[in-house]
């Protein structure tokens, strides 16, 4: 882990644009988070450009104009790499890395590249590569890969054991090769998690970062990679927790994130079984975040996407002890009143009466806030469904606050 910390930040600069859907304060924060995810891969960005267009220049994503400008930049400032938030086709990509000579990264490569790094064990590296074979395959020719092969650095990082090469047929076979083992690591998998038994399983889903395996190590005791960086984890824990006298299931997974590759998601199928076959969700929430709306609707989408949208799902509101809202001062009759101004007396409500009081929870997980609310709630929800399966298990389980705690 530590040479990992030892970096010397790369010279970068984000491009984003600014359409009719995406106004210039949404860019704002699709930057803001592009920042953090170059920061994670071992970026600093040195500077932001952005354009107003209707749609993307098919051959140069930018205008012409604006590209010159960039590349301007990037030859008086040395940068070493742009990277764009959207996803660059095939295409565009070569273009853009011809005129501006250096490394083209979109949001899909950055993302692949931070998986890449943190892929630890070799089930999670097998998984990453498949998902960067699938993002190179259609861009091998033309790729930055020819310029900067031999230094490395964001977007060259591979988890293999072999650089990945550069040639289309050798790439297509080593896709061949990784659907073949991770068929075989799917199968490890499947035995593994029905040798479980019959306890109800609780899956930690939510946008990355926002504090799942710190809940995670406050209700199991156990001791999951905790960092202030995207995707700290990747790979799925599962914990045996016992709530009072009540055993589960409780498994850690990969964050989400907006705009998550297509590709990680079909690679990361078996990591995210744990989620599919869970029982019961915890939709943890960044409440302190000033995206965390989108940050819900990302998630549901990704929910969607693996079928597992319509499973029982409280959600958590975590870090309310670093909640802010906006104030208008009295005399102020002219700022408009907006969420940014909700206190959280009035997210509750507004989440309580949209999904049930009982489904929407508001903790701290680092100073243990609320938490013996938490505990009383997730422990009422796996009982109903343990005593739904099991009718005559009932009298084990009484009321969470009739039940007692065991000891360990
Ligand atoms: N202030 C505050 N910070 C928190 C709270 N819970 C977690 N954090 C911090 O948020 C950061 C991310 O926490 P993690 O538990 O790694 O988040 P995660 O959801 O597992 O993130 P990924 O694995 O990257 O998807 C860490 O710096 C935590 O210390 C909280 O209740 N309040
Ligand atoms: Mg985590």
């Amino acid at each position: 882990m530590l040479e990992k910390e030892i970096i010397n930040f790369e010279r970068t600069v984000i491009v984003g644009i600014v359409t009719q859907k995406q106004d210039e304060d949404k860019l704002k924060e699709y930057l803001d988070e592009l920042e953090f995810l170059t920061f994670t891969a071992g970026g600093e960005v040195v500077k932001r450009f952005f354009q107003k267009m209707d749609k993307p220049n098919p051959k140069t994503f930018l205008g012409t104009g604006k590209m010159e400008e960039i590349n301007i930049y990037v030859k008086e400032h040395n940068i070493s790499t742009v990277i764009f938030d959207d996803e660059l086709s095939p295409s565009q990509q070569k273009n853009i890395t011809r005129i501006l000579e250096c490394k083209v990264l979109d949001r899909t490569n950055l993302i692949l590249d931070i998986f890449a790094q943190r892929a630890e064990t070799s089930y999670a590296r097998t998984q990453v590569e498949l998902a960067q074979c699938q993002y190179l395959l259609p861009r091998l020719s033309g790729m930055w890969t020819h310029l900067e092969r031999q230094k490395g650095g964001i977007g060259m990082r591979g988890p293999g054991e072999t650089e990945i090469e550069t040639d289309r047929r050798i790439v297509r076979d080593r896709i061949a090769l990784l659907k073949e083992k991770i068929k075989v690591i799917d199968k490890q998998m499947g035995v593994q998690r029905s040798n479980r038994g019959a306890m109800v399983r609780v899956a930690l889903v939510g946008y990355t970062n926002v504090g799942k395996s710190t809940l995670m190590n406050a209700v199991g005791k156990s001791d999951v990679f905790v960092e202030n960086k995207l995707f700290a984890t990747l790979d799925t824990t599962v914990r045996k927790v016992v709530i009072k006298n009540l055993p589960f299931l409780l498994s850690d997974t990969v964050g989400f994130i907006r705009k998550l590759p297509t590709q990680l998601v079909e690679s990361f199928k078996s990591t995210l079984d744990e989620v599919r076959e869970a029982d019961l969700l915890l939709h943890v929430v960044d409440i302190s975040h000033p995206d965390f709306e989108d940050h819900i609707a990302s998630v549901n989408q990704i929910l969607m996407d693996i079928k597992s949208h319509d499973k029982p799902v409280i959600m958590v509101f975590n870090k309310i002890d670093t909640y802010k809202h906006l104030t208008i001062e009295e005399d102020d009759l002219i700022t408009e009143r907006t969420k940014r101004h909700y206190t959280l007396e009035e997210w509750k409500s507004t989440w309580m009466s949209t999904v049930g009081e009982e489904n929407a929870l508001f903790i701290s997980a680092t100073n243990k806030q609320n938490f013996e609310e938490f505990r009383k709630r997730v422990y009422e929800a796996v009982r109903q469904i343990h005593i739904t399966r099991f009718p005559y298990n009932k009298f084990l389980y009484p009321d969470f606050d009739e039940a007692i705690e065991k000891e360990d």
